[in-house]
């Protein structure tokens, strides 16, 4: 079951200066950071809220470290701006599976390692009205969220 918008992620060419933008304007702070080589990017996580499933909703800002990454790809197609949801759920695998037997197309066979030692999966745009959709099992079992999740910088 989905139960939570985990985060939004959006895609910058310089994260150090969208994480100051975000930090000036709105006042919210780095709650994590780190580079995801599989992935292609380099990412913040600032923590918006907790969520009622004992988790918590980020934005997450993400800069690609190569040129062939999707989030690359993606920049120089369409500029800076918001490039996929993310719905938090205690169960990706077995929540992808079920997606997958409605006819969406889900991108991995297995989920993979995503922020904070998150469980990802992801799902088309195509199959999704044009929003790259994205699933996350946290690391932290719900309930025990942002408790030594910090770090990384
Ligand atoms: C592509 N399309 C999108 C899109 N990216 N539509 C909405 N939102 C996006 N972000 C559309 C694109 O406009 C094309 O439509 C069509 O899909 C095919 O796109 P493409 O440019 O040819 O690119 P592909 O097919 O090579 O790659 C698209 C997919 C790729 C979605 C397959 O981006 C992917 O594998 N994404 C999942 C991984 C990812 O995004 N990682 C970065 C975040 P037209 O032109 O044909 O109409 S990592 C992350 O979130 C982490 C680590 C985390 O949360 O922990
Ligand atoms: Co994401």
């Amino acid at each position: 079951m989905l139960t939570r918008i985990d985060h939004i992620g959006i895609a910058c060419r310089d994260l150090d200066k969208t994480v100051e933008f975000y930090r000036a304007t709105y006042g919210f702070e780095v709650f994590h950071s780190e580079v995801n080589e599989e992935q292609g990017v380099r990412e913040a996580m600032l923590r918006i809220n907790g969520t009622d499933d004992g988790g918590a909703s980020y934005l997450q800002l993400l800069e690609p470290t190569r040129p062939d990454s999707t989030v690359a790809k993606w920049l120089e197609k369409n500029g800076e701006g918001v490039h996929h949801i993310a719905f938090g759920t205690a169960d990706v695998d077995g929540d992808s599976e079920a997606i997958r037997g409605k006819g969406v197309r889900v991108l991995y066979d297995e989920p993979r390692i995503g922020s904070m030692g998150s469980r990802i999966t992801f799902l088309h745009p195509k199959d999704c009205g044009g929003v790259l959709t994205e699933l996350v099992t946290s690391a932290q079992p719900a309930g025990h969220e942002g408790h030594g999740a910090h770090g990384g910088h």
